[in-house]
């Protein structure tokens, strides 16, 4: 089993509940094993437009290789109607790969660890609620959290029906 951290975004719609159900198919599909679902998060969107976006960060062990787990990812997308007009638009729900235990993997169609997600306090954050201790190769959580104060983000408050 190899542990794998996965983005989740969502700007267009009900994000919140497209989040919550897309980390519900997720945990159905990571199967036995521990599930955590980080805090949910309000950004404002970071190299693009429309509304602000509401993200998550799902941590789970899983029997998949790297690339069966994107495929999947990919179907949980296609079932939320992700359309992809072109890079960065707005969409109904984002599910990337952030890491999948300590590979490094650069193919055409999948880089692992995710290429941007040291620069981007939407994936820290909620990153450092469930892996406080975790190391990139660009530094500490807290440390690269701190580089990018400048992007708006606030914690949702918990909702005590879930
Ligand atoms: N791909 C390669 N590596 C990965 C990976 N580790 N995980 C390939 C997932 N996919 C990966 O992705 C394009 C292609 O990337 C896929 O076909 C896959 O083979 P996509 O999801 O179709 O396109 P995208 O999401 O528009 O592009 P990309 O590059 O994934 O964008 P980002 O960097 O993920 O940024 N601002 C806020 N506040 N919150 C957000 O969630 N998200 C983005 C998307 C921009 N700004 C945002 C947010
Ligand atoms: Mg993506």
């Amino acid at each position: 089993m190899t542990r794998c951290y996965i983005g989740l975004g969502a700007n267009l719609g009900e994000a919140q509940s497209v989040l919550l159900a897309a980390a519900g198919q997720l945990e159905d599909a990571a199967g036995t094993g521990t599930f955590r679902l980080s805090p949910l998060y309000r950004s404002a969107p970071v190299d693009a437009s429309g509304p602000d976006y509401v993200n998550a960060v799902a941590e789970f062990d899983t029997a998949l290789d790297a690339h069966a787990l994107l495929s999947m990812l990919q179907r949980i997308e296609q079932a939320h109607g992700r359309e992809r007009p072109y890079r960065n638009a707005p969409r109904t729900l984002d599910l990337d790969l952030l890491l999948y235990g300590d590979w490094h993997i650069d193919d055409p169609d999948l880089t692992v660890p995710h290429p941007r997600m040291h620069q981007r306090a939407f994936v820290l954050r909620p990153l450092a609620d469930l892996a406080p201790g975790l190391k990139l190769a660009q530094g500490t959580l807290p440390d690269l959290i701190a580089a990018c104060a400048d992007q708006a983000i606030t914690r949702i408050p918990d909702d005590p029906r879930r």
